[in-house]
């Protein structure tokens, strides 16, 4: 499901779901136009539905999850500078961070991600829309524990949290992807989020300044990828989320990063 207005996206939603649960996943999703705030009046709400056969389905588990601690934008920066220049080196940490401002926080937002190689080159053509992440969804026990763990472990505001994570969790099931840099382009959602398989899903507060209505989404992919088979992967395979990874230790500590509990689905069951 996406909601547009005027050529922009205002937001967006999606689930895989058995045939008998269609007419309930339709009506949650179908309802979020009437959620939206004053800037969703007049904007146009589509759905799409996308049949898919059981044996097309493929098993995946959630990232799990760590979160920066930070007062403030100046704080987070070198935060990010530090967590990157650990997981590749201070000059990539640069070269990435200065992609993300000029073509993320810099720029009117795209409806997907931007595609950028090791070298910090926009790749696949990604430049004007962007590639999309779509085809996942996430089991219901599963979804609740997720809910229940930002009341109780993250920060506020944390109402995108559990989409953001089920997305980058397919996005890091891509071997080439090494890294996706994430801000929200809604002006009063300051936190974003940096996934690797390394660090799993790290919320970033202060990600961007306040009131700024920029956003989206870089995903770092490594040399020699296949491009075409990634984005296929990124927009058709059909993933559903069933449990959750466990934090393997970090091979850096600074800055330090909160571990928030994993998801014990298999022992609450399904
Ligand atoms: C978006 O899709 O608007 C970005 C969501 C970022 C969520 C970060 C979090 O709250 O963990």
């Amino acid at each position: 499901m996406r909601i547009h207005k005027d050529g922009r996206h205002l937001s967006g939603g999606e689930d895989l779901v058995p045939a008998e649960e269609y007419s309930e996943a339709l009506i949650r999703l179908g309802t979020r136009l009437f959620a939206l705030p004053a800037d969703g009046a007049h904007a146009q709400q589509i759905l799409t539905i996308d049949p898919v056969l059981p044996s097309e389905i493929v098993d995946g588990r959630l990232l799990p999850v760590r979160a920066l601690d930070s007062s403030g934008p100046e704080e987070t920066r070198k935060s990010l500078l530090s967590i990157l220049s650990s997981l590749f080196s201070p000059a990539a940490a640069s070269r990435i961070l200065e992609v993300f401002d000029r073509e993320i926080l810099g720029r009117s937002s795209r409806n997907g991600a931007l595609l950028v190689g090791e070298n910090g080159e926009i790749l696949a053509d990604t430049q004007a829309e962007g590639v999309r992440t779509t085809h996942m969804g996430c089991r219901p026990t599963l979804r609740r524990i997720l809910g229940e763990t930002v009341d109780r472990h993250l920060p506020p505001p944390s109402h995108r949290f559990v989409d953001a994570l089920i997305l980058s969790s397919k996005v890091l099931m891509a071997e080439p992807i090494l890294l996706e840099i994430c801000a929200s382009d809604d002006p009063s959602y300051q936190t974003g989020y940096l996934a690797s398989r390394t660090t799993g899903y790290v919320r970033i507060p202060f990600i961007k300044p306040p009131d700024l209505p920029t956003g989206g989404r870089i995903y770092l992919v490594r040399e020699g990828a296949d491009i075409p088979s990634l984005v296929a992967f990124l927009r058709k395979t059909p993933v559903l989320f069933s449990s959750q990874l466990l934090p393997a230790p970090l091979p850096f500590t600074d800055p330090p990063l909160r571990t928030i509990p994993s998801a014990r689905i298999r022992e609450i069951g399904r």
